[in-house]
């Protein structure tokens, strides 16, 4: 490797003066103009991670996600397909915010060092990006870290965000017993419809479904997948709405699912008929949601919550019929937002556990991994569900005793290739979503009666510097201003139902209240109460 080279290129690459960039829950995202530079150096710590990990290869995911179009962002995928370790967030962070090129290469070297990283062994690299036109650059300034630093390159171009996971884990384990798939986009739809037809297992979807794509990447790459669909085979008809890349502007605008998760309402179009089946997907294809509109009562949302409640109990119900009870341990992963209702149902009705993680896909993913079985999802939507190796293991070699343990062995090995095991995946959720619905024989309505949401609002509220505020207990309650959460406290006692909390956004400069309660005016008034004490 050479200084010089390094250097030179990333003299072409200048980072914008007078900011503190930040290693976030989604890496580092803000106004695509401020990326030329700080793609430069993700790609520098990218080639060292590489390295580190003895020439396994590492994703470049470029994306904003539900932002809107004018911003971008660049986050680093670990071989395993699952999100880069959290120590290295604080390198990632440290080079980004090197105050001039010289100081960089040094920091580079440094921490090669430190790191005992051997910087003359191969490293690779692979990149990909949403539909935004500024990720075309961004990607130039990657490419040229990549070949400053002597780093074997692919780039994959537009992908969705699980489909980066999902080819940085198949290039990692090509050739091995756990090999996770064809190396190609390709491959990923094939496995995902063959996963289909298997969890099916002769059930047919009924009813048409419509998908509306927040105008991203999930669109073409949903057309994509049903070129390799028959929906002679399963009964699935989709129409994909809402799939205009061709415009950057329309972009997660006033659609997709941060809009409908947020505004509680449909998007504005093309406007769903009343009994029609609807979900939307973010502007990278990482979450998703559920609704439609009822003839008598209006819009009804199916969030993550309910697809992790659905997920749970129809895995739990195949593992009892597998007689598989007792052998594998099956838990649930929410953070603080998810509705109290939904946990209440997983815990008294379905007995499985509940587990409350901080905010961000990592802890929920993290602590998932603890269990044979472990589902996730934050609210918003996104989410999957994790088996362990042995689950897999089981499913495959168990011996069934009756035709309905054969069919249930066989649902959840299914599952095990259909679900994305590297990361939320919509496109891959909501196949899932349509093998339960089609097993259970349930419509929206039936998925919605299971229990009934406990009214709830989140606010945002404007406070002078958010980093005085400190949480414990999985965010749920504040350390920090001192006697700021027994004023909350205070005020939530004088509810019945009623749950409330406040922290700092990870992602906008800005403090979070969520309150819920027995009834909205009561969910209402407890919000602005504890909004009013954070201010
Ligand atoms: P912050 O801004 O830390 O609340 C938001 C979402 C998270 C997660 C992250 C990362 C809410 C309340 N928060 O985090 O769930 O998606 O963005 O994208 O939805
Ligand atoms: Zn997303």
């Amino acid at each position: 490797m050479d200084r010089d080279a390094i250097l030179a290129a990333s003299k072409k690459h200048d980072i914008v003066p007078g900011r503190v960039y930040k290693y976030g829950t989604a890496g580092f995202r803000m106004n695509a103009d401020l990326l030329d530079g700080v793609t430069f150096r993700v790609g520098l710590l990218s080639a060292l991670r590489s390295r580190k990990l003895n020439g396994q290869t590492i994703g470049v995911m470029i994306t904003a996600s539900h932002n809107p179009a004018v911003d971008n962002g660049v986050k680093i995928v670990d071989p395993m397909g699952d999100m880069l370790e959290q120590e290295w967030e604080v390198h990632a962070t440290n080079l980004v915010n090197a105050p001039s090129h010289e100081e960089l290469v040094d920091y580079f070297y440094k921490l090669a060092d430190s790191l005992k990283i051997d910087l003359t062994s191969p490293g690779k690299v692979i990149a990909g990006r949403d539909t935004r036109p500024s990720g075309k650059t961004l990607v130039t300034a990657l490419a040229d870290s990549l070949a400053a630093t002597n780093t074997a390159y692919t780039d994959f171009k537009i992908l969705t965000t699980p489909q980066l996971h999902y080819l940085t884990r198949c290039i990692n384990t090509a050739g091995t017993p756990g090999s996770y798939g064809e190396v190609s986009e390709v491959g990923y739809y094939k496995k995902l419809v063959e996963a289909f037809y298997r969890a099916l297992h002769g059930r047919r979807v009924s009813g048409k479904l419509n998908v509306d794509c927040a105008n991203g990447v999930g669109g073409p790459k949903l057309t994509e997948l049903l070129k390799h669909h028959d929906s002679s085979k399963t009964g699935l008809e989709v129409r994909v709405a809402n799939d205009d890349v061709l415009r950057p502007e329309v972009l997660n605008l006033d659609c997709g699912a941060d809009f409908v998760k947020t505004r509680q309402r449909a998007p504005a179009s093309p406007k769903p008929a009343p009994g029609e089946r609807w979900c939307s997907l973010d502007g990278d294809a990482d979450r998703l949601i559920y609704y439609w509109i009822d003839p008598d009562t209006g819009f009804f949302m199916l969030d993550g919550d309910r697809i992790a409640t659905l997920a749970a109990s129809f895995i739990a119900d195949l593992i009892r019929t597998a007689g598989l009870e007792g052998q594998l341990r099956i838990g649930l992963i929410q953070t603080a937002y998810a509705n109290g209702s939904s946990t209440k149902y997983v815990e008294q009705h379905l007995q499985i556990p509940v587990v409350c993680t901080p905010t961000g896909v990592k802890h929920l993913h993290h602590a998932a991994c603890s269990y044979d079985i472990g589902v996730y999802f934050e609210a918003n939507g996104h989410g999957t569900v994790l088996f362990s190796q042995d689950a897999l293991q089981v499913f495959k070699t168990k011996e069934p005793q009756s035709p309905a343990q054969k069919d249930a062995l066989d649902t959840l090995s299914a599952l095990g290739d259909l679900i994305n095991q590297t990361v939320g995946d919509a496109i891959s959720d909501m196949l899932m979503v349509e093998v339960i619905l089609a097993h259970k024989g349930w419509s929206l309505r039936d998925w919605a009666m299971t229990y009934q949401d406990l009214p709830n609002r989140l606010v945002r509220v404007e406070v002078g510097n958010k980093d005085l505020f400190r949480t414990t207990d999985a965010e749920r309650k504040l350390s920090h201003p001192e006697h700021c959460q027994d004023e909350i406290d205070k005020v939530v006692k004088k509810y019945t139902n009623a749950r409330s909390f406040a922290r700092a956004s990870g992602t906008e400069n800005a403090c979070r209240v969520y309150a819920e309660a027995a009834t909205r005016s009561e969910a209402d008034e407890l919000a602005n109460k504890v909004a009013a004490i954070v201010k």
